[in-house]
């Protein structure tokens, strides 16, 4: 049988990466069946293209994938491939929580033939083997012979192939510029950002967040052994095809356990298997410094910090109160001395936001250490605690908010503010934090620093836009790109001449695991 799996953009911003739940249910297909793999971010397809695709590539099962700003998307999708006749099972964080509404069970349309809960790890290849029988039921649920819920341990965990997979559509450089490219140092034919996780689960329990209800509250582990292996076939991928490889560590907080984190990342130096990452880990986990040294002498450069808010009542109405505002700076200046720069997340319309909260925001934010600011609104997704409070309180203004998407809108009203008030925050938090004199500043705050750096940031902050801003077309990069001819003079007229090329910030920490570093991380260019 020929499988298809399919995620779907949300039409409005897009991915920089794929989604790892592809290549793994791919890797675990049973043998005997072809899996091929679209997402919608790569490849648009609007309902009568993916028909025709189903259709003319001969499918006999589709899964498709969806977070619930995707999710009206995924629906018309799957409408339009079973009016082919060919089944569609979904799964991911939105449909295990509303089962009912992708079946149809809940008095609407249905848009499913089956529905995977949970994860999918152990279900899938049953899923595979029901539907090549023509046998497929409702819903599959990881459960144990005693019918409790069963997480599917990472040990062991299954090697996806990257070394022979069909990565074309996943390259972030022009395909115009690829030859021209792969000649230039080691190879820039290709980029791309790959997801890798090296373990699940999430004990904080935040109030707006899916994660320690879907994966739970207590951490899996893959073995070190295993990672490291997985981003040794990334390097040997990125080498025979004289391209660049960047690695997404997506676990939800990737040092939840210091201990172990350490071992891994002196794992992965000892195996020469540092690429340069990125991951997600929180504040209060970042004071250690010998953790800090080895994330930047594994390759780390972007950590992903989860800030929400820097008021305090605030962290603590949504469960984070273990985020400590007062300790941001410090945090953000211990990684930046050793040239690890954040990805910060704020969250507006709080309960104890009022008017202004973006600029408050963005005056802490200008006090610290370049990084990349990002800003969204609460929102109340199915099944989180928060979703149940604001029903309650009666206070959801759009309860099904997903089956219309529109980006940077509220769902519920806010304590504080009126829900335009909120908006108004958001953007404005963006138009700041990404104007030319803010990407200016950002550049000019690392005048001590390498070139590289400096580049790596401008280029950071000109693609976050383009992620995260809406409908950014051609005609509007061509703008941004003219706003910002000032700063990109500057840097290409350093790049050319020469110059002050500047030191690490600390030459001290710089990179106190040199030796067991090599070429690769020791150098000035970041991913
Ligand atoms: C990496 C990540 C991102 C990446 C992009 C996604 C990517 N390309 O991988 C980035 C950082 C860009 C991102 C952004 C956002 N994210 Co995000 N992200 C994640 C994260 C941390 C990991 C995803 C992952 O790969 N998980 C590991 C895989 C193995 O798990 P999985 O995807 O759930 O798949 C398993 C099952 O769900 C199931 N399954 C999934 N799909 C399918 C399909 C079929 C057919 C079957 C059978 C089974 C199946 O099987 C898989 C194996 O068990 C998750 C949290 C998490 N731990 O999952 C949040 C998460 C997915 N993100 C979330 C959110 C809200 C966002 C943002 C909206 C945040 C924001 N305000 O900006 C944006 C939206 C981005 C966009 N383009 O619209 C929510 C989604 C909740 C929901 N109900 O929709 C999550 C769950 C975190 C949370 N806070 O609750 N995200
Ligand atoms: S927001 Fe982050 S820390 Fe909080 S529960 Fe979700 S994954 Fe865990």
């Amino acid at each position: 049988m020929r499988i298809l799996l399919y995620n779907p953009d949300n039409g409005v911003t897009r991915n920089f990466m794929p989604h790892l739940w592809m290549f793994l249910l791919q890797a675990l297909t049973p043998a005997g069946h072809e899996v091929l793999l679209i997402d919608g971010n790569a490849q648009p397809m609007d309902e009568s293209q993916i028909a025709e695709y189903v259709r003319d590539q001969n499918i006999g099962l589709v899964g498709i994938g969806a977070m619930t700003r995707m999710i009206a998307k995924a629906y018309r999708i799957a409408d339009a491939i079973r009016a082919t006749g060919v089944p569609v099972v979904m799964g991911g964080p939105h449909v295990t929580e509303m089962a009912d509404e992708a079946l149809g069970r809940d008095g609407g349309p249905r848009h499913a033939d089956a529905v995977a809960l949970g994860e999918a790890d152990e279900t899938w290849p049953l899923i595979v083997n029901d539907a090549a029988a023509g046998k497929l039921k409702e819903t599959y649920a990881p459960v144990d012979v005693f019918g409790q819920e069963r997480k599917p341990p990472l040990k062991p965990y299954p090697v996806i192939p990257w070394d022979k997979i069909d990565l074309h559509q996943f390259n972030l450089l022009p395909k115009v510029v690829y030859p021209m490219l792969s000649k230039v140092g080691e190879g820039w034919g290709t980029f791309r950002i790959i997801p890798v996780e090296s373990g699940r689960g999430c004990p904080y329990g935040c109030e707006f967040c899916t994660v320690t209800g879907f994966f739970g509250d207590s951490i899996r582990f893959r073995t070190n052994e295993s990672v490291v292996n997985e981003l040794l076939l990334l390097k040997k991928r990125a080498r025979s095809e004289k391209g660049q490889m960047a690695v997404f560590f997506i676990d939800d907080n990737f040092a939840i356990n210091v201990k172990r984190t350490k071992s891994l990342l002196r794992d992965i130096i000892a195996a020469g298997a540092q690429v340069h990452w990125v991951a997600q880990i929180s504040a209060n986990l970042l004071r250690d410094e010998e953790l800090v040294d080895l994330i930047a002498a594994s390759g780390g450069k972007w950590v992903f910090i989860g800030m929400e808010s820097i008021d305090p009542a605030n962290l603590k109405d949504v469960n984070k109160g273990f985020n400590k505002p007062g300790e941001y700076a410090a945090v953000l200046e211990r990684l930046a001395k050793r040239n690890v720069y954040a990805i910060t997340s704020f969250i507006f319309g709080m309960d104890n936001d009022t008017t202004g909260v973006a600029e408050r925001t963005l005056e802490q934010v200008r006090t610290w250490p370049p990084g990349l600011p990002i800003f969204g609104l609460l929102t109340p997704l199915p099944a989180t605690p928060l979703y149940k409070r604001l029903e309650l309180a009666g206070r959801l203004t759009r309860p099904k908010h997903w089956r219309e998407f529109i980006p940077f809108a509220m769902a519920h009203t806010p304590l504080k503010m009126s829900i335009d008030e909120a908006h108004a925050e958001v953007k404005y938090g963006w138009a700041h934090a990404y104007s030319p004199e803010a990407l200016a500043q950002a550049v000019d705050a690392l005048g001590d620093q390498p070139l590289g750096y400096r580049i790596n940031i401008f280029l950071a902050r000109l693609c976050f836009r383009g992620i995260y801003f809406p409908a950014m077309n051609r005609m509007a990069w061509v703008k941004l790109i003219a706003q910002n001819r000032r700063t990109i003079f500057k840097l290409a007229k350093e790049a050319v001449l020469g110059g002050s090329r500047g030191q690490p910030r600390n030459p001290d920490l710089e990179h106190p695991y040199q030796e067991e570093v090599g070429p690769e991380v020791a150098g000035e260019v970041g991913a």
